[in-house]
């Protein structure tokens, strides 16, 4: 994949956002995200029908703005709502089957939490690796402990250069210049952008940091 594709990588649910989530999406389309996963879990989360019926409005805005859509965990769903990829964490099913059932094209993406892991993943043939968490982070109930930015340098001297990887937990606008030098093509951002009361003005403000320190 195209690593630019990570430099702004929007993921939300729902249960995630403070207003309409179709609205916060739209927002942050319009602002400039890069990449879009619908992680629809947790508590209160969307199931079946309502989840699916989410999926595909969500679908639907990101082509109208030409941006990949990738679905969290759930493969038949993106199959189903024909999605242009999937996120797979360390709990998930093996990105081998996944791979056996999905569109040759698709972006499959892995979580890490670890070096181990992070290397693990890129033998097994992920696309992308989304590293953490490397802050805190209140929006993952079972985060692990994070890694810093000394763990994300870690990661990356790891995995040599040749795989995208992408930053994720508790990031902020003022983490984006550490991030992009320890390594990282992107960051991956929840809460910042979904808990905003301006998702659209958050997500030009990181969009135009991240602009500064990359290209
Ligand atoms: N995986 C590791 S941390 C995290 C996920 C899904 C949550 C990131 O959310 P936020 O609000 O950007 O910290
Ligand atoms: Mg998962």
């Amino acid at each position: 994949m195209n690593p630019s594709l990570l430099k702004l990588y929007f993921i939300m649910g729902s249960n995630n956002c403070i207003k309409d989530p179709l609205e916060v999406l739209e927002e942050a389309l319009k602002a400039g995200i890069t990449l879009f996963q619908f992680r629809e879990k947790g508590k209160g989360a969307k199931q079946k029908e309502d989840k699916k019926e989410l999926a595909q409005k969500m679908k639907a805005l990101c082509r109208s703005y030409k941006v990949p859509f990738l679905v969290n965990d759930d493969i038949q769903l993106a199959l189903e709502i024909e999605a242009d990829g999937i996120h797979v964490g360390q709990d998930d099913e093996h990105i081998s089957v996944v791979r056996a059932q999905c569109p040759s094209d698709w972006i499959i993406g892995v979580s890490a939490t670890n070096v181990t892991e992070a290397v693990q993943a890129k033998r097994d043939g992920a696309d992308y690796i989304g590293v953490g968490p490397i802050f805190s982070t209140t929006t993952k109930e079972d985060a692990k402990k994070p890694m810093g930015l000394s763990g994300l340098i870690t990661v990356r001297k790891s995995v040599g250069k040749s795989i995208p990887i992408v930053a994720i937990g508790g990031i902020q606008f003022s983490h984006i210049k550490d991030i992009l030098q320890a390594g990282a093509d992107g960051i991956s951002i929840i809460s910042a952008i979904s808990q905003s009361r301006s998702p659209f003005q958050s997500t030009l403000l990181l969009k135009q940091e991240l602009d500064l320190y990359t290209r």
